[in-house]
């Protein structure tokens, strides 16, 4: 069963927006915002839901710039993340039960503390520059491990 995800990377001339992750999937590492979405809900819909919840503030101006698919050994599922850069927002970022926020410029962004492939497209959504790709892990991440990465393809998309 295919699973798709939204993930929204707030930038802000050279900061960015991360969040760190206080428990459940993900904890102990920076990360945008964003999650599952919802049966009924379109991609827009569940972002802005996830904003609000996770940190008190909602985009009012996004695009989606990059979409990624992430598959695993010996598991048919695929995990489908869309990537939203957001430039505009309302509200103050807060902090929640879920997430510590905290704007970082772009030399400081903590890439040993984030998903292992995230450092491979950043550079994109820093860049403007709307891409495509595929990681390929050993085994889904659970709460201790992350998987490795056993290969992967990125590219530009016009
Ligand atoms: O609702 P939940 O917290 O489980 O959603 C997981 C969030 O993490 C969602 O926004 C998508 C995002 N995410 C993955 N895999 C990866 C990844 O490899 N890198 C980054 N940066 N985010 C990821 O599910």
């Amino acid at each position: 069963m295919n699973q798709v995800l939204t993930l929204g990377i707030v930038c802000d001339g050279e900061r960015v927006l991360l969040g760190m992750k206080k428990r459940g999937f993900g904890e102990g590492r920076w990360n945008g915002f964003g999650g599952k979405v919802e049966e009924g809900e379109t991609l827009e819909v569940a972002l802005c839901r996830e904003f609000e919840e996770e940190v008190c503030i909602v985009p009012q101006s996004y695009e989606e710039i990059g979409l990624l698919k992430f598959t695993f050994d010996s598991v048919p599922d695929i995990l489908e993340v869309h990537i939203f850069k957001i430039d505009e927002f309302s509200g103050e970022p807060f902090e929640t039960e879920e997430m510590r926020p905290k704007w970082f410029t772009h030399s400081e962004i903590p890439f040993s503390d984030m998903w292992s492939d995230d450092v491979y497209w950043f550079p994109y959504l820093l860049e403007s520059k709307k891409f495509e790709g595929h990681f390929h892990f050993d085994r889904p991440a659970d709460k201790n491990h992350e998987g490795k990465i056993l290969g992967y393809e990125i590219e530009e998309i016009f």
